[in-house]
């Protein structure tokens, strides 16, 4: 706790003297808690006084299309050229929900570019690069980088700077990050805090609907197709994967986000405890892992995938074909089992 003092103390020496340009930016093929969190982070620097741009790699899902001030979060892949304005004219750069700078590709080297820029953190997976980063917020036992900015507010400026619209950002955040609040880390005070949000006017049943209601025939006719057709177990039914080509996915009218939680249904058959998703894209297969209890995923994901994440959360890219990468996880996840003795 002293420590998260120290930091709030530290953050507010780079706060305090402004106003400044400031950029907050959220992960690759961001999901509800980075934009959530940027959001409502975004919220708390405007409260004290700065000018804030709020960015994302690549266009985020549908699903989130109806949160308040969405629409002035910069999608760099369709509006490079705002991105990196607002990169190189920052001040101050924020990493919201995830900590690789170096995952960012064309962006990365206008961070790095920036000299000037102070770069911060607030984030809640492993093991982040400190040395990359002027002030590192990060705690992997936060259910979400959206209670985490919930933290961070509470000391900084108080949560009267949360409005409604904040607080649907953040719960937004916390309830997809947490499954609906079936995942770890959920806390007293996370609850507490919950209950502070719904003080702040947020409809559950209604923000419920539109993120998990909202999917179109496409998706859902997909989701079909792929637990009848593409569910692969292993190890004696301990593991599954779904690898999913791009053709099949343009057959059903694929739209980014539609695959969003695929991998999680695999860990609905009692014997399975681990997971993964394989999506081929143009450049690279992108793969998800999900598991429970002991079986931890983040070190899998770093060991055979140059990945991480969250002990049962995590996520990695392949460049071989599909094929390759799949004939590569089975064997890993022989070699894993073993040396775990999961078998
Ligand atoms: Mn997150």
């Amino acid at each position: 706790m002293k420590d998260f003092e120290q930091k709030i103390e530290k953050l507010k020496g780079y706060l305090t003297v402004g106003p400044k340009k400031i950029a907050v930016l959220a992960h690759t093929n961001p999901d509800g808690d980075a934009i959530g969190s940027s959001l409502a982070w975004a919220k708390v620097l405007r409260s004290m006084g700065h000018e804030v741009t709020c960015l994302v790699p690549n266009r985020y899902p549908a699903f989130l299309a109806w949160m308040p001030g969405i629409e002035e979060v910069i999608v760099a892949k369709e509006d490079n050229g705002r991105a990196v304005e607002a990169i190189d004219d920052a001040d101050l750069i924020f990493f919201l929900d995830f900590n690789r700078i170096d995952r960012l590709e064309n962006l990365s080297d206008h961070i790095m570019g920036n000299q000037k820029a102070v770069r911060l953190l607030i984030d809640h997976h492993l093991d982040p690069p400190v040395e990359e980063y002027a002030l590192v917020f990060s705690d992997h036992t936060s259910c979400s980088t959206s209670y985490l900015v919930y933290n961070i507010a509470e000391r900084l400026t108080g949560l009267d700077v949360f409005d409604r619209e904040a607080a649907e950002a953040l719960y937004v955040g916390i309830m997809t990050d947490t499954g609906n609040f079936s995942f770890s880390f959920l806390t007293p005070g996370l609850f507490r805090a919950v209950a502070g949000l719904i003080e702040k006017g947020i409809d559950i049943p209604s923000i419920n609907s539109m993120v998990y209601n909202s999917y179109s025939e496409g998706r859902v006719r997909l989701l079909g197709y792929v637990l009848l057709k593409k569910m692969k177990m292993i190890e004696g039914g301990r593991a599954a994967y779904i690898a999913l080509k791009e053709s099949e996915m343009r057959k059903f009218n694929f739209q980014v986000g539609d695959s969003e939680g695929f991998v999680n249904y695999p860990l609905s058959i009692a014997s399975v405890n681990m997971s993964a998703m394989f999506t081929e894209t143009r450049k690279f297969i992108r793969i998800s892992f999900r598991s429970r209890g002991d079986v931890d995923v983040s070190e899998f994901a770093a060991r055979y995938f140059n990945g991480g994440g969250h002990k049962n959360a995590s996520g990695g890219k392949s460049f071989d074909s599909i094929a390759k990468t799949v004939e590569r996880f089975e064997e890993a996840v022989a070699e894993f089992f073993t040396e775990k003795k999961l078998r």
